[in-house]
């Protein structure tokens, strides 16, 4: 599945493609003035819609312990977070898909680095993957077989000296303390089914040494409504331009 613009705000984009425009000169307070801050206003809006919007991925604050969420080795549910550990398997895995449309999204996730600083040697420091994946078939999705997927995004790699953040961003959690807050925006061109990936992997031999805290899994949509709105002020402009012209 290509291609897939991790990097893209369909706000931006959008923001982007409709530029203010031009004023007509015997217009100077006119509709197409009042329509374009009405404009900023709706992107005003998406932004708080954004950030107040549905999270696609159920049970994201794990307040029904692992709910909805699919695992393999050593995932528990403690204080409403979910906690990966390497303490029965090489690697441990926690997951959850969702069947979307095509469209722009942001995903976040808020985590605790409890990671092991030990590194024996010949071995690697224990690391901590966090990635989406685009499966046309949900149920041939196999993330432990590393099959069933058409694409996927790398987010994040974390071990004991910190994370590495392949695309998106990293800051401290607003809501949790000791924790950290990763976001990334992506666009998805065709329906798919997601899945948030997070793959704790015991590289450094040791049992038990490692720990990883997740709380707040969040998936949402950027809202349509917006571009829909941006579409029909063009056209409105334009045939006013036309018009007056
Ligand atoms: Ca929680
Ligand atoms: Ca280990």
């Amino acid at each position: 599945m290509q291609p897939i613009h991790p990097d893209s705000s369909l706000t931006n984009v959008l923001a982007f493609a409709f530029p203010f425009p031009r004023v007509h000169r015997a217009n100077p307070v006119g509709v197409c003035a009042r329509l374009w801050i009405l404009h900023l206003g709706l992107l005003g809006l998406s932004s708080t819609a954004l950030a107040e919007g549905e999270n696609l991925l159920l049970n994201g604050q794990f307040t029904q312990g692992l709910d909805h969420w699919a695992t393999h080795g050593a995932v528990l549910s403690i204080s409403d977070q979910a906690l990966l550990t390497d303490a029965a398997a090489t690697r441990t895995l926690l997951f959850q898909g969702v069947e979307v449309g095509a469209g722009a999204f942001t995903f976040s996730f808020d985590f605790q680095n409890l990671l092991s600083t030990a590194e024996p040697s010949g071995r690697a420091k224990d690391t901590f993957f966090a990635s989406l994946y685009f499966a046309p078939e949900a149920a041939a999705f196999d993330p432990v077989g590393f099959t069933g997927f058409a694409g996927f995004l790398d987010l994040l790699d974390l071990d004991a000296a910190g994370p590495r953040v392949l695309r998106g961003e990293v800051v401290a959690s607003p809501v949790l303390a000791g924790f950290s807050r990763y976001t990334v925006e992506f666009v998805l061109p065709e329906a798919a089914t997601v899945f948030a990936v997070f793959d704790l992997v015991d590289l450094n031999a040791l049992p038990d040494d490692s720990r990883v805290l997740l709380d707040y899994v969040v998936l949402i949509p950027e809202p349509a409504l917006v571009g829909g709105w941006v579409g029909l002020i063009a056209l409105v402009c334009l045939g006013w331009r036309h018009i007056k012209s």
